[in-house]
């Protein structure tokens, strides 16, 4: 199949299961066009004969307050399609990937045009696409797409009864490259960030105000107040300033490493104890799951997406939203008692292998480009 894949290039978790679904398909033998305003994120291979990336185009003009993007992308889009003969273009993200490949699909000079399947991941409906700003683009992307997706049953339920679409949404589960995201010992990495007898915990996210970065900080205080451990902090937004002067605040700094954004954190998650995900909005939790798969048990906010990913007492523990001390003891708890933890960092990995692993996912989505080819 030739695959056009649009997506958001940063480190967001749409783009990152965008470019993994993509390669898993590139994988497969199939050949995957990645359209993007930047090299995508997680697109660090190079070296696949049948991967592309096409660079979307901006123009500024004197007259235009702000870039035409949308514009741009289904233009070069269209481009694509008519020179590679793109059979299906997946949208990842409804605004503005899903209006994009609808003006493409319509404006193609082409004997068939393509099918568009759209994935819906989380902000774009939760909060971006119900912004009356969006809403009326974001409803009409949604219906005039071939197939729908989503990420979590909470998405797919959200999107018809807050959103009022009326359509059909198939539930994807976001998947992992269980190969690759795998429990690994690496003591000499390991000891890079924590002595032997130290406790080491991780969060990885964007650092935008849903996901509560203080909480992690302040979640963290509490833990090494009863034990020795340290912290990593994984990835870059617009909360990190916020984070690092709480933790000079609560006098943990020495014992958290703010390591900023980068793509290969498959290595440093395998070494870690536990994950913490506090965030007030989630419909999935991707870095959770990824933790998962590293044989890193999670302590979360149970909301959104999240119960379906990790499940309470089995492969972490759930707490109320905004709920630090409960966060606290649950982290505790688990890296008190080495048989708990053992038990905790099995069932994740093989719920994270057995649920979520790409040999299970991606087949549920060639299926829905089978469905959208034969409803284009
Ligand atoms: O919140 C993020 O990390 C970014 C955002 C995005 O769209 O890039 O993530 C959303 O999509 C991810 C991949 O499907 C999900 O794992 C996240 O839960 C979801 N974020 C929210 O719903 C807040």
């Amino acid at each position: 199949m030739n695959i056009a894949v649009l997506l958001h290039s940063g480190a967001g978790g749409s783009g990152v299961v965008a470019t993994e679904v993509g390669l898993g398909f590139a994988r497969r033998g199939h050949t995957v066009h990645f359209v993007a305003s930047n090299v995508p994120f997680r697109l660090t291979e190079t070296g696949h004969p049948n991967v592309y990336f096409h660079q979307v185009g901006s123009m500024a003009y004197p007259l235009f307050e702000a870039p035409l993007t949308t514009l741009a992308e289904a233009s070069k889009l269209v481009e694509v399609i008519e020179e590679y003969g793109i059979e299906v273009i997946h949208a990842h993200y409804a605004i503005p990937h899903a209006a994009a490949a609808i003006m493409a699909r319509d404006m193609a000079r082409v004997a068939r045009p393509p099918a568009v399947v759209t994935t819906l991941h989380g902000t774009d409906v939760t909060l971006v696409g119900l912004d009356r700003a969006y809403l009326r683009t974001t409803q009409f992307s949604i219906e005039r797409s071939d197939v729908v997706t989503a990420v979590s049953q909470y998405l797919a339920d959200y999107t018809c009864c807050e959103m009022g679409v009326r359509r059909d949404v198939t539930v994807i589960p976001n998947a992992v490259d269980h190969r690759r995201f795998s429990p690994r010992a690496d003591p000499e990495l390991r000891q890079r960030y924590a002595h032997p007898d130290e406790k080491l915990l991780v969060h990885v996210s964007n650092f935008r105000p849903v996901k509560r970065v203080e909480d992690v900080v302040r979640t963290f205080a509490r833990v090494s107040e009863r034990l020795q451990a340290r912290l990593l902090m994984i990835g870059d937004g617009p909360d990190r300033p916020k984070a690092v002067e709480l933790a000079a605040e609560l006098g943990v700094s020495g014992r958290v490493a703010f390591l900023g954004s980068f793509p290969r954190i498959e290595p440093l998650l395998a070494v870690c104890d536990l994950f913490l995900l506090p965030s007030v909005q989630e419909s999935f939790g991707l870095a959770a799951l990824e933790a998962m798969a590293s044989g890193v048990p999670v302590v979360a906010s149970r909301l959104g997406g999240i119960p379906e990913v990790v499940v309470d007492g089995e492969t972490g523990y759930l707490c109320a939203p905004r709920d630090v001390d409960a966060m606290a003891a649950a982290a505790l708890m688990l890296l008190s008692d080495g048989a708990l933890h053992r038990r905790m960092a099995a069932a994740a990995r093989e719920r994270a292998v057995t649920v979520f692993s790409e040999d299970r996912v991606l087949p549920l989505y060639a299926r829905a480009y089978e469905r959208a080819l034969e409803a284009g």
